[in-house]
């Protein structure tokens, strides 16, 4: 009995050492089966406790429960150890220092051009307009033919156009896109579109691009009258360019409408004193209009003795420049950051 005292301390006291030495939770526990386990070394000799008298069997299990519980106590209290030494790590690794300034994200934005045309629709969305869109490449019926230029117009060397074969072209305005709205929607009264895209033109400098922006408008309906128009475009212009702006309108020629006017808003810089901007003046130009004209109504598929319409045209680069103060055309295509920073 007395060795097998001896053989419970020692095996105990050996693993109580051992289990301090110990630095990974799983080697504490592969040492805890080898202990205390099925097959372990403390379970082996338990098993020889048959071999005591009945006096000696208590003695000895108490031995044993009192070891036991010893190692239990130190294995709890050297694994919490183990666990708070690797949260320490863990935190130590993964500290976040709140103090460092954050990664800057660079947010991006629409380029000025596509910021005005999105204004300009929005404002004759409000006014019941609907938005059309039709091909950039365009047949010479289309862009011209059909909005009164036939072939032999003097009309046609104002727009030097891009040719692809005889018959098609790049479209050197919008207007041929109204052309197609009228004839999928005739005889549906009102006609009421505007064509916001890209146009070509075959002119080069400072004021003029090769390629521009246009958003035209038409407007087709039974006693439509140029009042109408005329009210329209005060609506317009207050929405963009201020509340107290007031317009006028000049008389002009377009082929496709008759009459046509020129159409200035009073200066948004000078507010109508004369300026620089305005050159003195008081007013700017800042789009073309008419009663679009009846042969071209009749082209569209409506009957010009019914109906009546009013169209307008501007050229999205103008207002661009006008809204933000920018002087040269060329900087809205040259994607300069510096310059489209600031918008
Ligand atoms: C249809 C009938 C008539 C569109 C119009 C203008 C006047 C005009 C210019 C403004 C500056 C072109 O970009 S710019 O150079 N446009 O002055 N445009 S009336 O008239 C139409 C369009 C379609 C069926």
């Amino acid at each position: 009995m007395v060795d097998l005292k001896k053989e419970i301390l020692r095996i105990g006291e050996e693993a109580l050492r051992e289990l301090q030495q110990l630095d990974k939770s799983e080697a504490l526990q592969e040492l805890k089966v080898k202990v205390l386990g099925k097959k372990g070394t403390l379970t082996a000799l338990l098993r020889q406790m048959g071999s005591l008298s009945p006096e000696e069997r208590p003695i000895m299990g108490q031995v044993v429960n009192e070891m036991r519980s010893r190692l239990e106590k130190a294995w709890d209290e050297r694994s919490g150890e183990l666990e708070a030494v690797a949260l320490e790590k863990r935190l130590a690794a993964e500290r976040i220092d709140i103090s460092l300034p954050g990664s800057h994200v660079t947010r991006g934005h629409y380029h000025p051009l596509t910021q005005v045309v999105e204004e300009i629709e929005d404002i004759f969305l409000g006014m019941g307009f609907q938005i059309a869109e039709g091909p950039e490449i365009e047949s010479d019926y289309y862009n011209f033919e059909a909005l009164n230029l036939p072939k032999d117009h003097p009309a046609r060397e104002m727009q030097d156009s891009f040719y692809i074969t005889e018959e098609i072209l790049l479209r050197t305005q919008t207007s041929p896109v109204q052309i197609r709205t009228m004839e999928k929607l005739r005889p549906h009264l009102p006609v009421k579109v505007i064509a916001p895209g890209t146009v070509y033109r075959n002119d080069d400098d400072a004021t003029h691009s090769p390629m521009f922006h246009q958003v035209e408008g038409l407007m087709v309906d039974r006693g439509i009258r140029m009042s109408d128009l005329k009210g329209i475009l005060l609506n317009f212009s207050r929405q963009m360019f201020g509340e107290s702006r007031e317009i006028r309108l000049r008389p002009s020629f377009f082929p496709f409408t008759e009459p046509s006017a020129e159409v200035d808003v009073s200066c948004m810089l000078c507010g109508g004193a004369g300026c620089r901007l305005c050159k003195g003046t008081g007013w700017i130009e800042i789009l073309g209009s008419g009663m679009v004209h009846p042969k071209v109504l009749e082209m569209g598929g409506y009957n010009p003795k019914d109906v009546t319409g009013f169209a307008f045209g501007m050229g999205v680069e103008r207002i661009a420049m006008l809204k933000f103060g920018i002087e040269d055309m060329r900087l809205l295509f040259d994607n300069d950051l510096r310059f489209l920073q600031q918008f």
